[in-house]
């Protein structure tokens, strides 16, 4: 099987979303590492959002991680990533959807972007007001929201689906800034959460992740080649970064 090619960086909750299924399935892939802003007029094309991450396979491609992980799920249905049974599948469904839309909001644009990606993208200072009454007024309504989701043991559905996985990725990436779930607090969410980041796709992927966190946004796809990550050989990227389509 040719590798699929996944367009997005292994940094973003979305594309780990993909790329976990991608892991959990065992289907090859290669991945063409860079944070959204750097796409060059061909990736416009390819995204008409400017968002990742992107599947190509073959002459089919798509955009949205959603779309992407239910592809994905029916194009090699074992494991499966989603419940066979249609409430359970509906409610995971639901919970992606959440992590999607609340988590994305909260964690990555009011949160991780004016910590992170604003100095290293847009060596733009952060709002540290916005980000301290994100983590005091809209993380508790997400955390409280998942703690009343949240399985005393195992995964939402049994086996790992995305119920669980869409979640872990927002949590994963704002781990990177050092952001906890306090276990005292929400500990079924605290508990949820840590069983799904130590199966075995989020920690293969970990250890990519970890070795190019730290350094810059224009560095990083040397030190993926150096590790022996599945790099793709051609890319959309380019060197300057742009504003994306969507206002954020
Ligand atoms: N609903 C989309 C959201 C993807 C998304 O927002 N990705 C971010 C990266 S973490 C992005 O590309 N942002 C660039 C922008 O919005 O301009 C999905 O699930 O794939």
């Amino acid at each position: 099987m040719k590798p699929l090619l996944v367009v997005g960086s292994y940094l973003s909750p979305y594309v780990r979303k993909v790329l976990v299924c991608l892991e959990a399935k065992g289907i090859p892939y290669e991945v063409d590492h860079f944070a959204p802003f750097f796409g060059d007029d061909r990736f416009s094309r390819l995204s008409p959002l400017r968002r990742i991450p992107v599947l190509v396979d073959g002459d089919l491609e798509l955009t949205d991680s959603s779309v992407i992980c239910e592809y994905l799920d029916e194009l090699k249905p074992e494991p499966a990533l989603y419940p066979r049974e249609i409430r359970s599948r509906a409610r995971a469904r639901w919970l992606e959807e959440f992590a999607d839309t609340r988590m994305g909001d909260v964690l990555i644009w009011r949160y991780f972007n004016h910590i992170a990606i604003k100095p290293a993208v847009w060596g733009e200072k952060g709002d540290r007001a916005l980000t301290e009454k994100t983590l005091t007024e809209e993380v508790p309504t997400v955390l409280d929201y998942l703690e009343s989701e949240a399985p005393a043991d195992g995964f939402k559905f049994s086996a790992l689906s995305l119920a669980d996985i869409a979640p872990a990725c927002f949590f994963r990436t704002v781990a990177f800034v050092r952001f906890q779930i306090d276990s005292a607090r929400w500990p079924k969410t605290a508990g949820w959460m840590s069983r799904t980041l130590a199966t075995s796709p989020f920690q293969k992927l970990a250890r990519i992740e970890d070795a190019i966190v730290r350094i810059p946004p224009r560095e990083q796809r040397a030190a993926l080649i150096a590790l022996g990550a599945p790099v793709s050989n051609e890319t959309y990227a380019t060197t300057s970064p742009r504003r994306g389509v969507i206002p954020i």
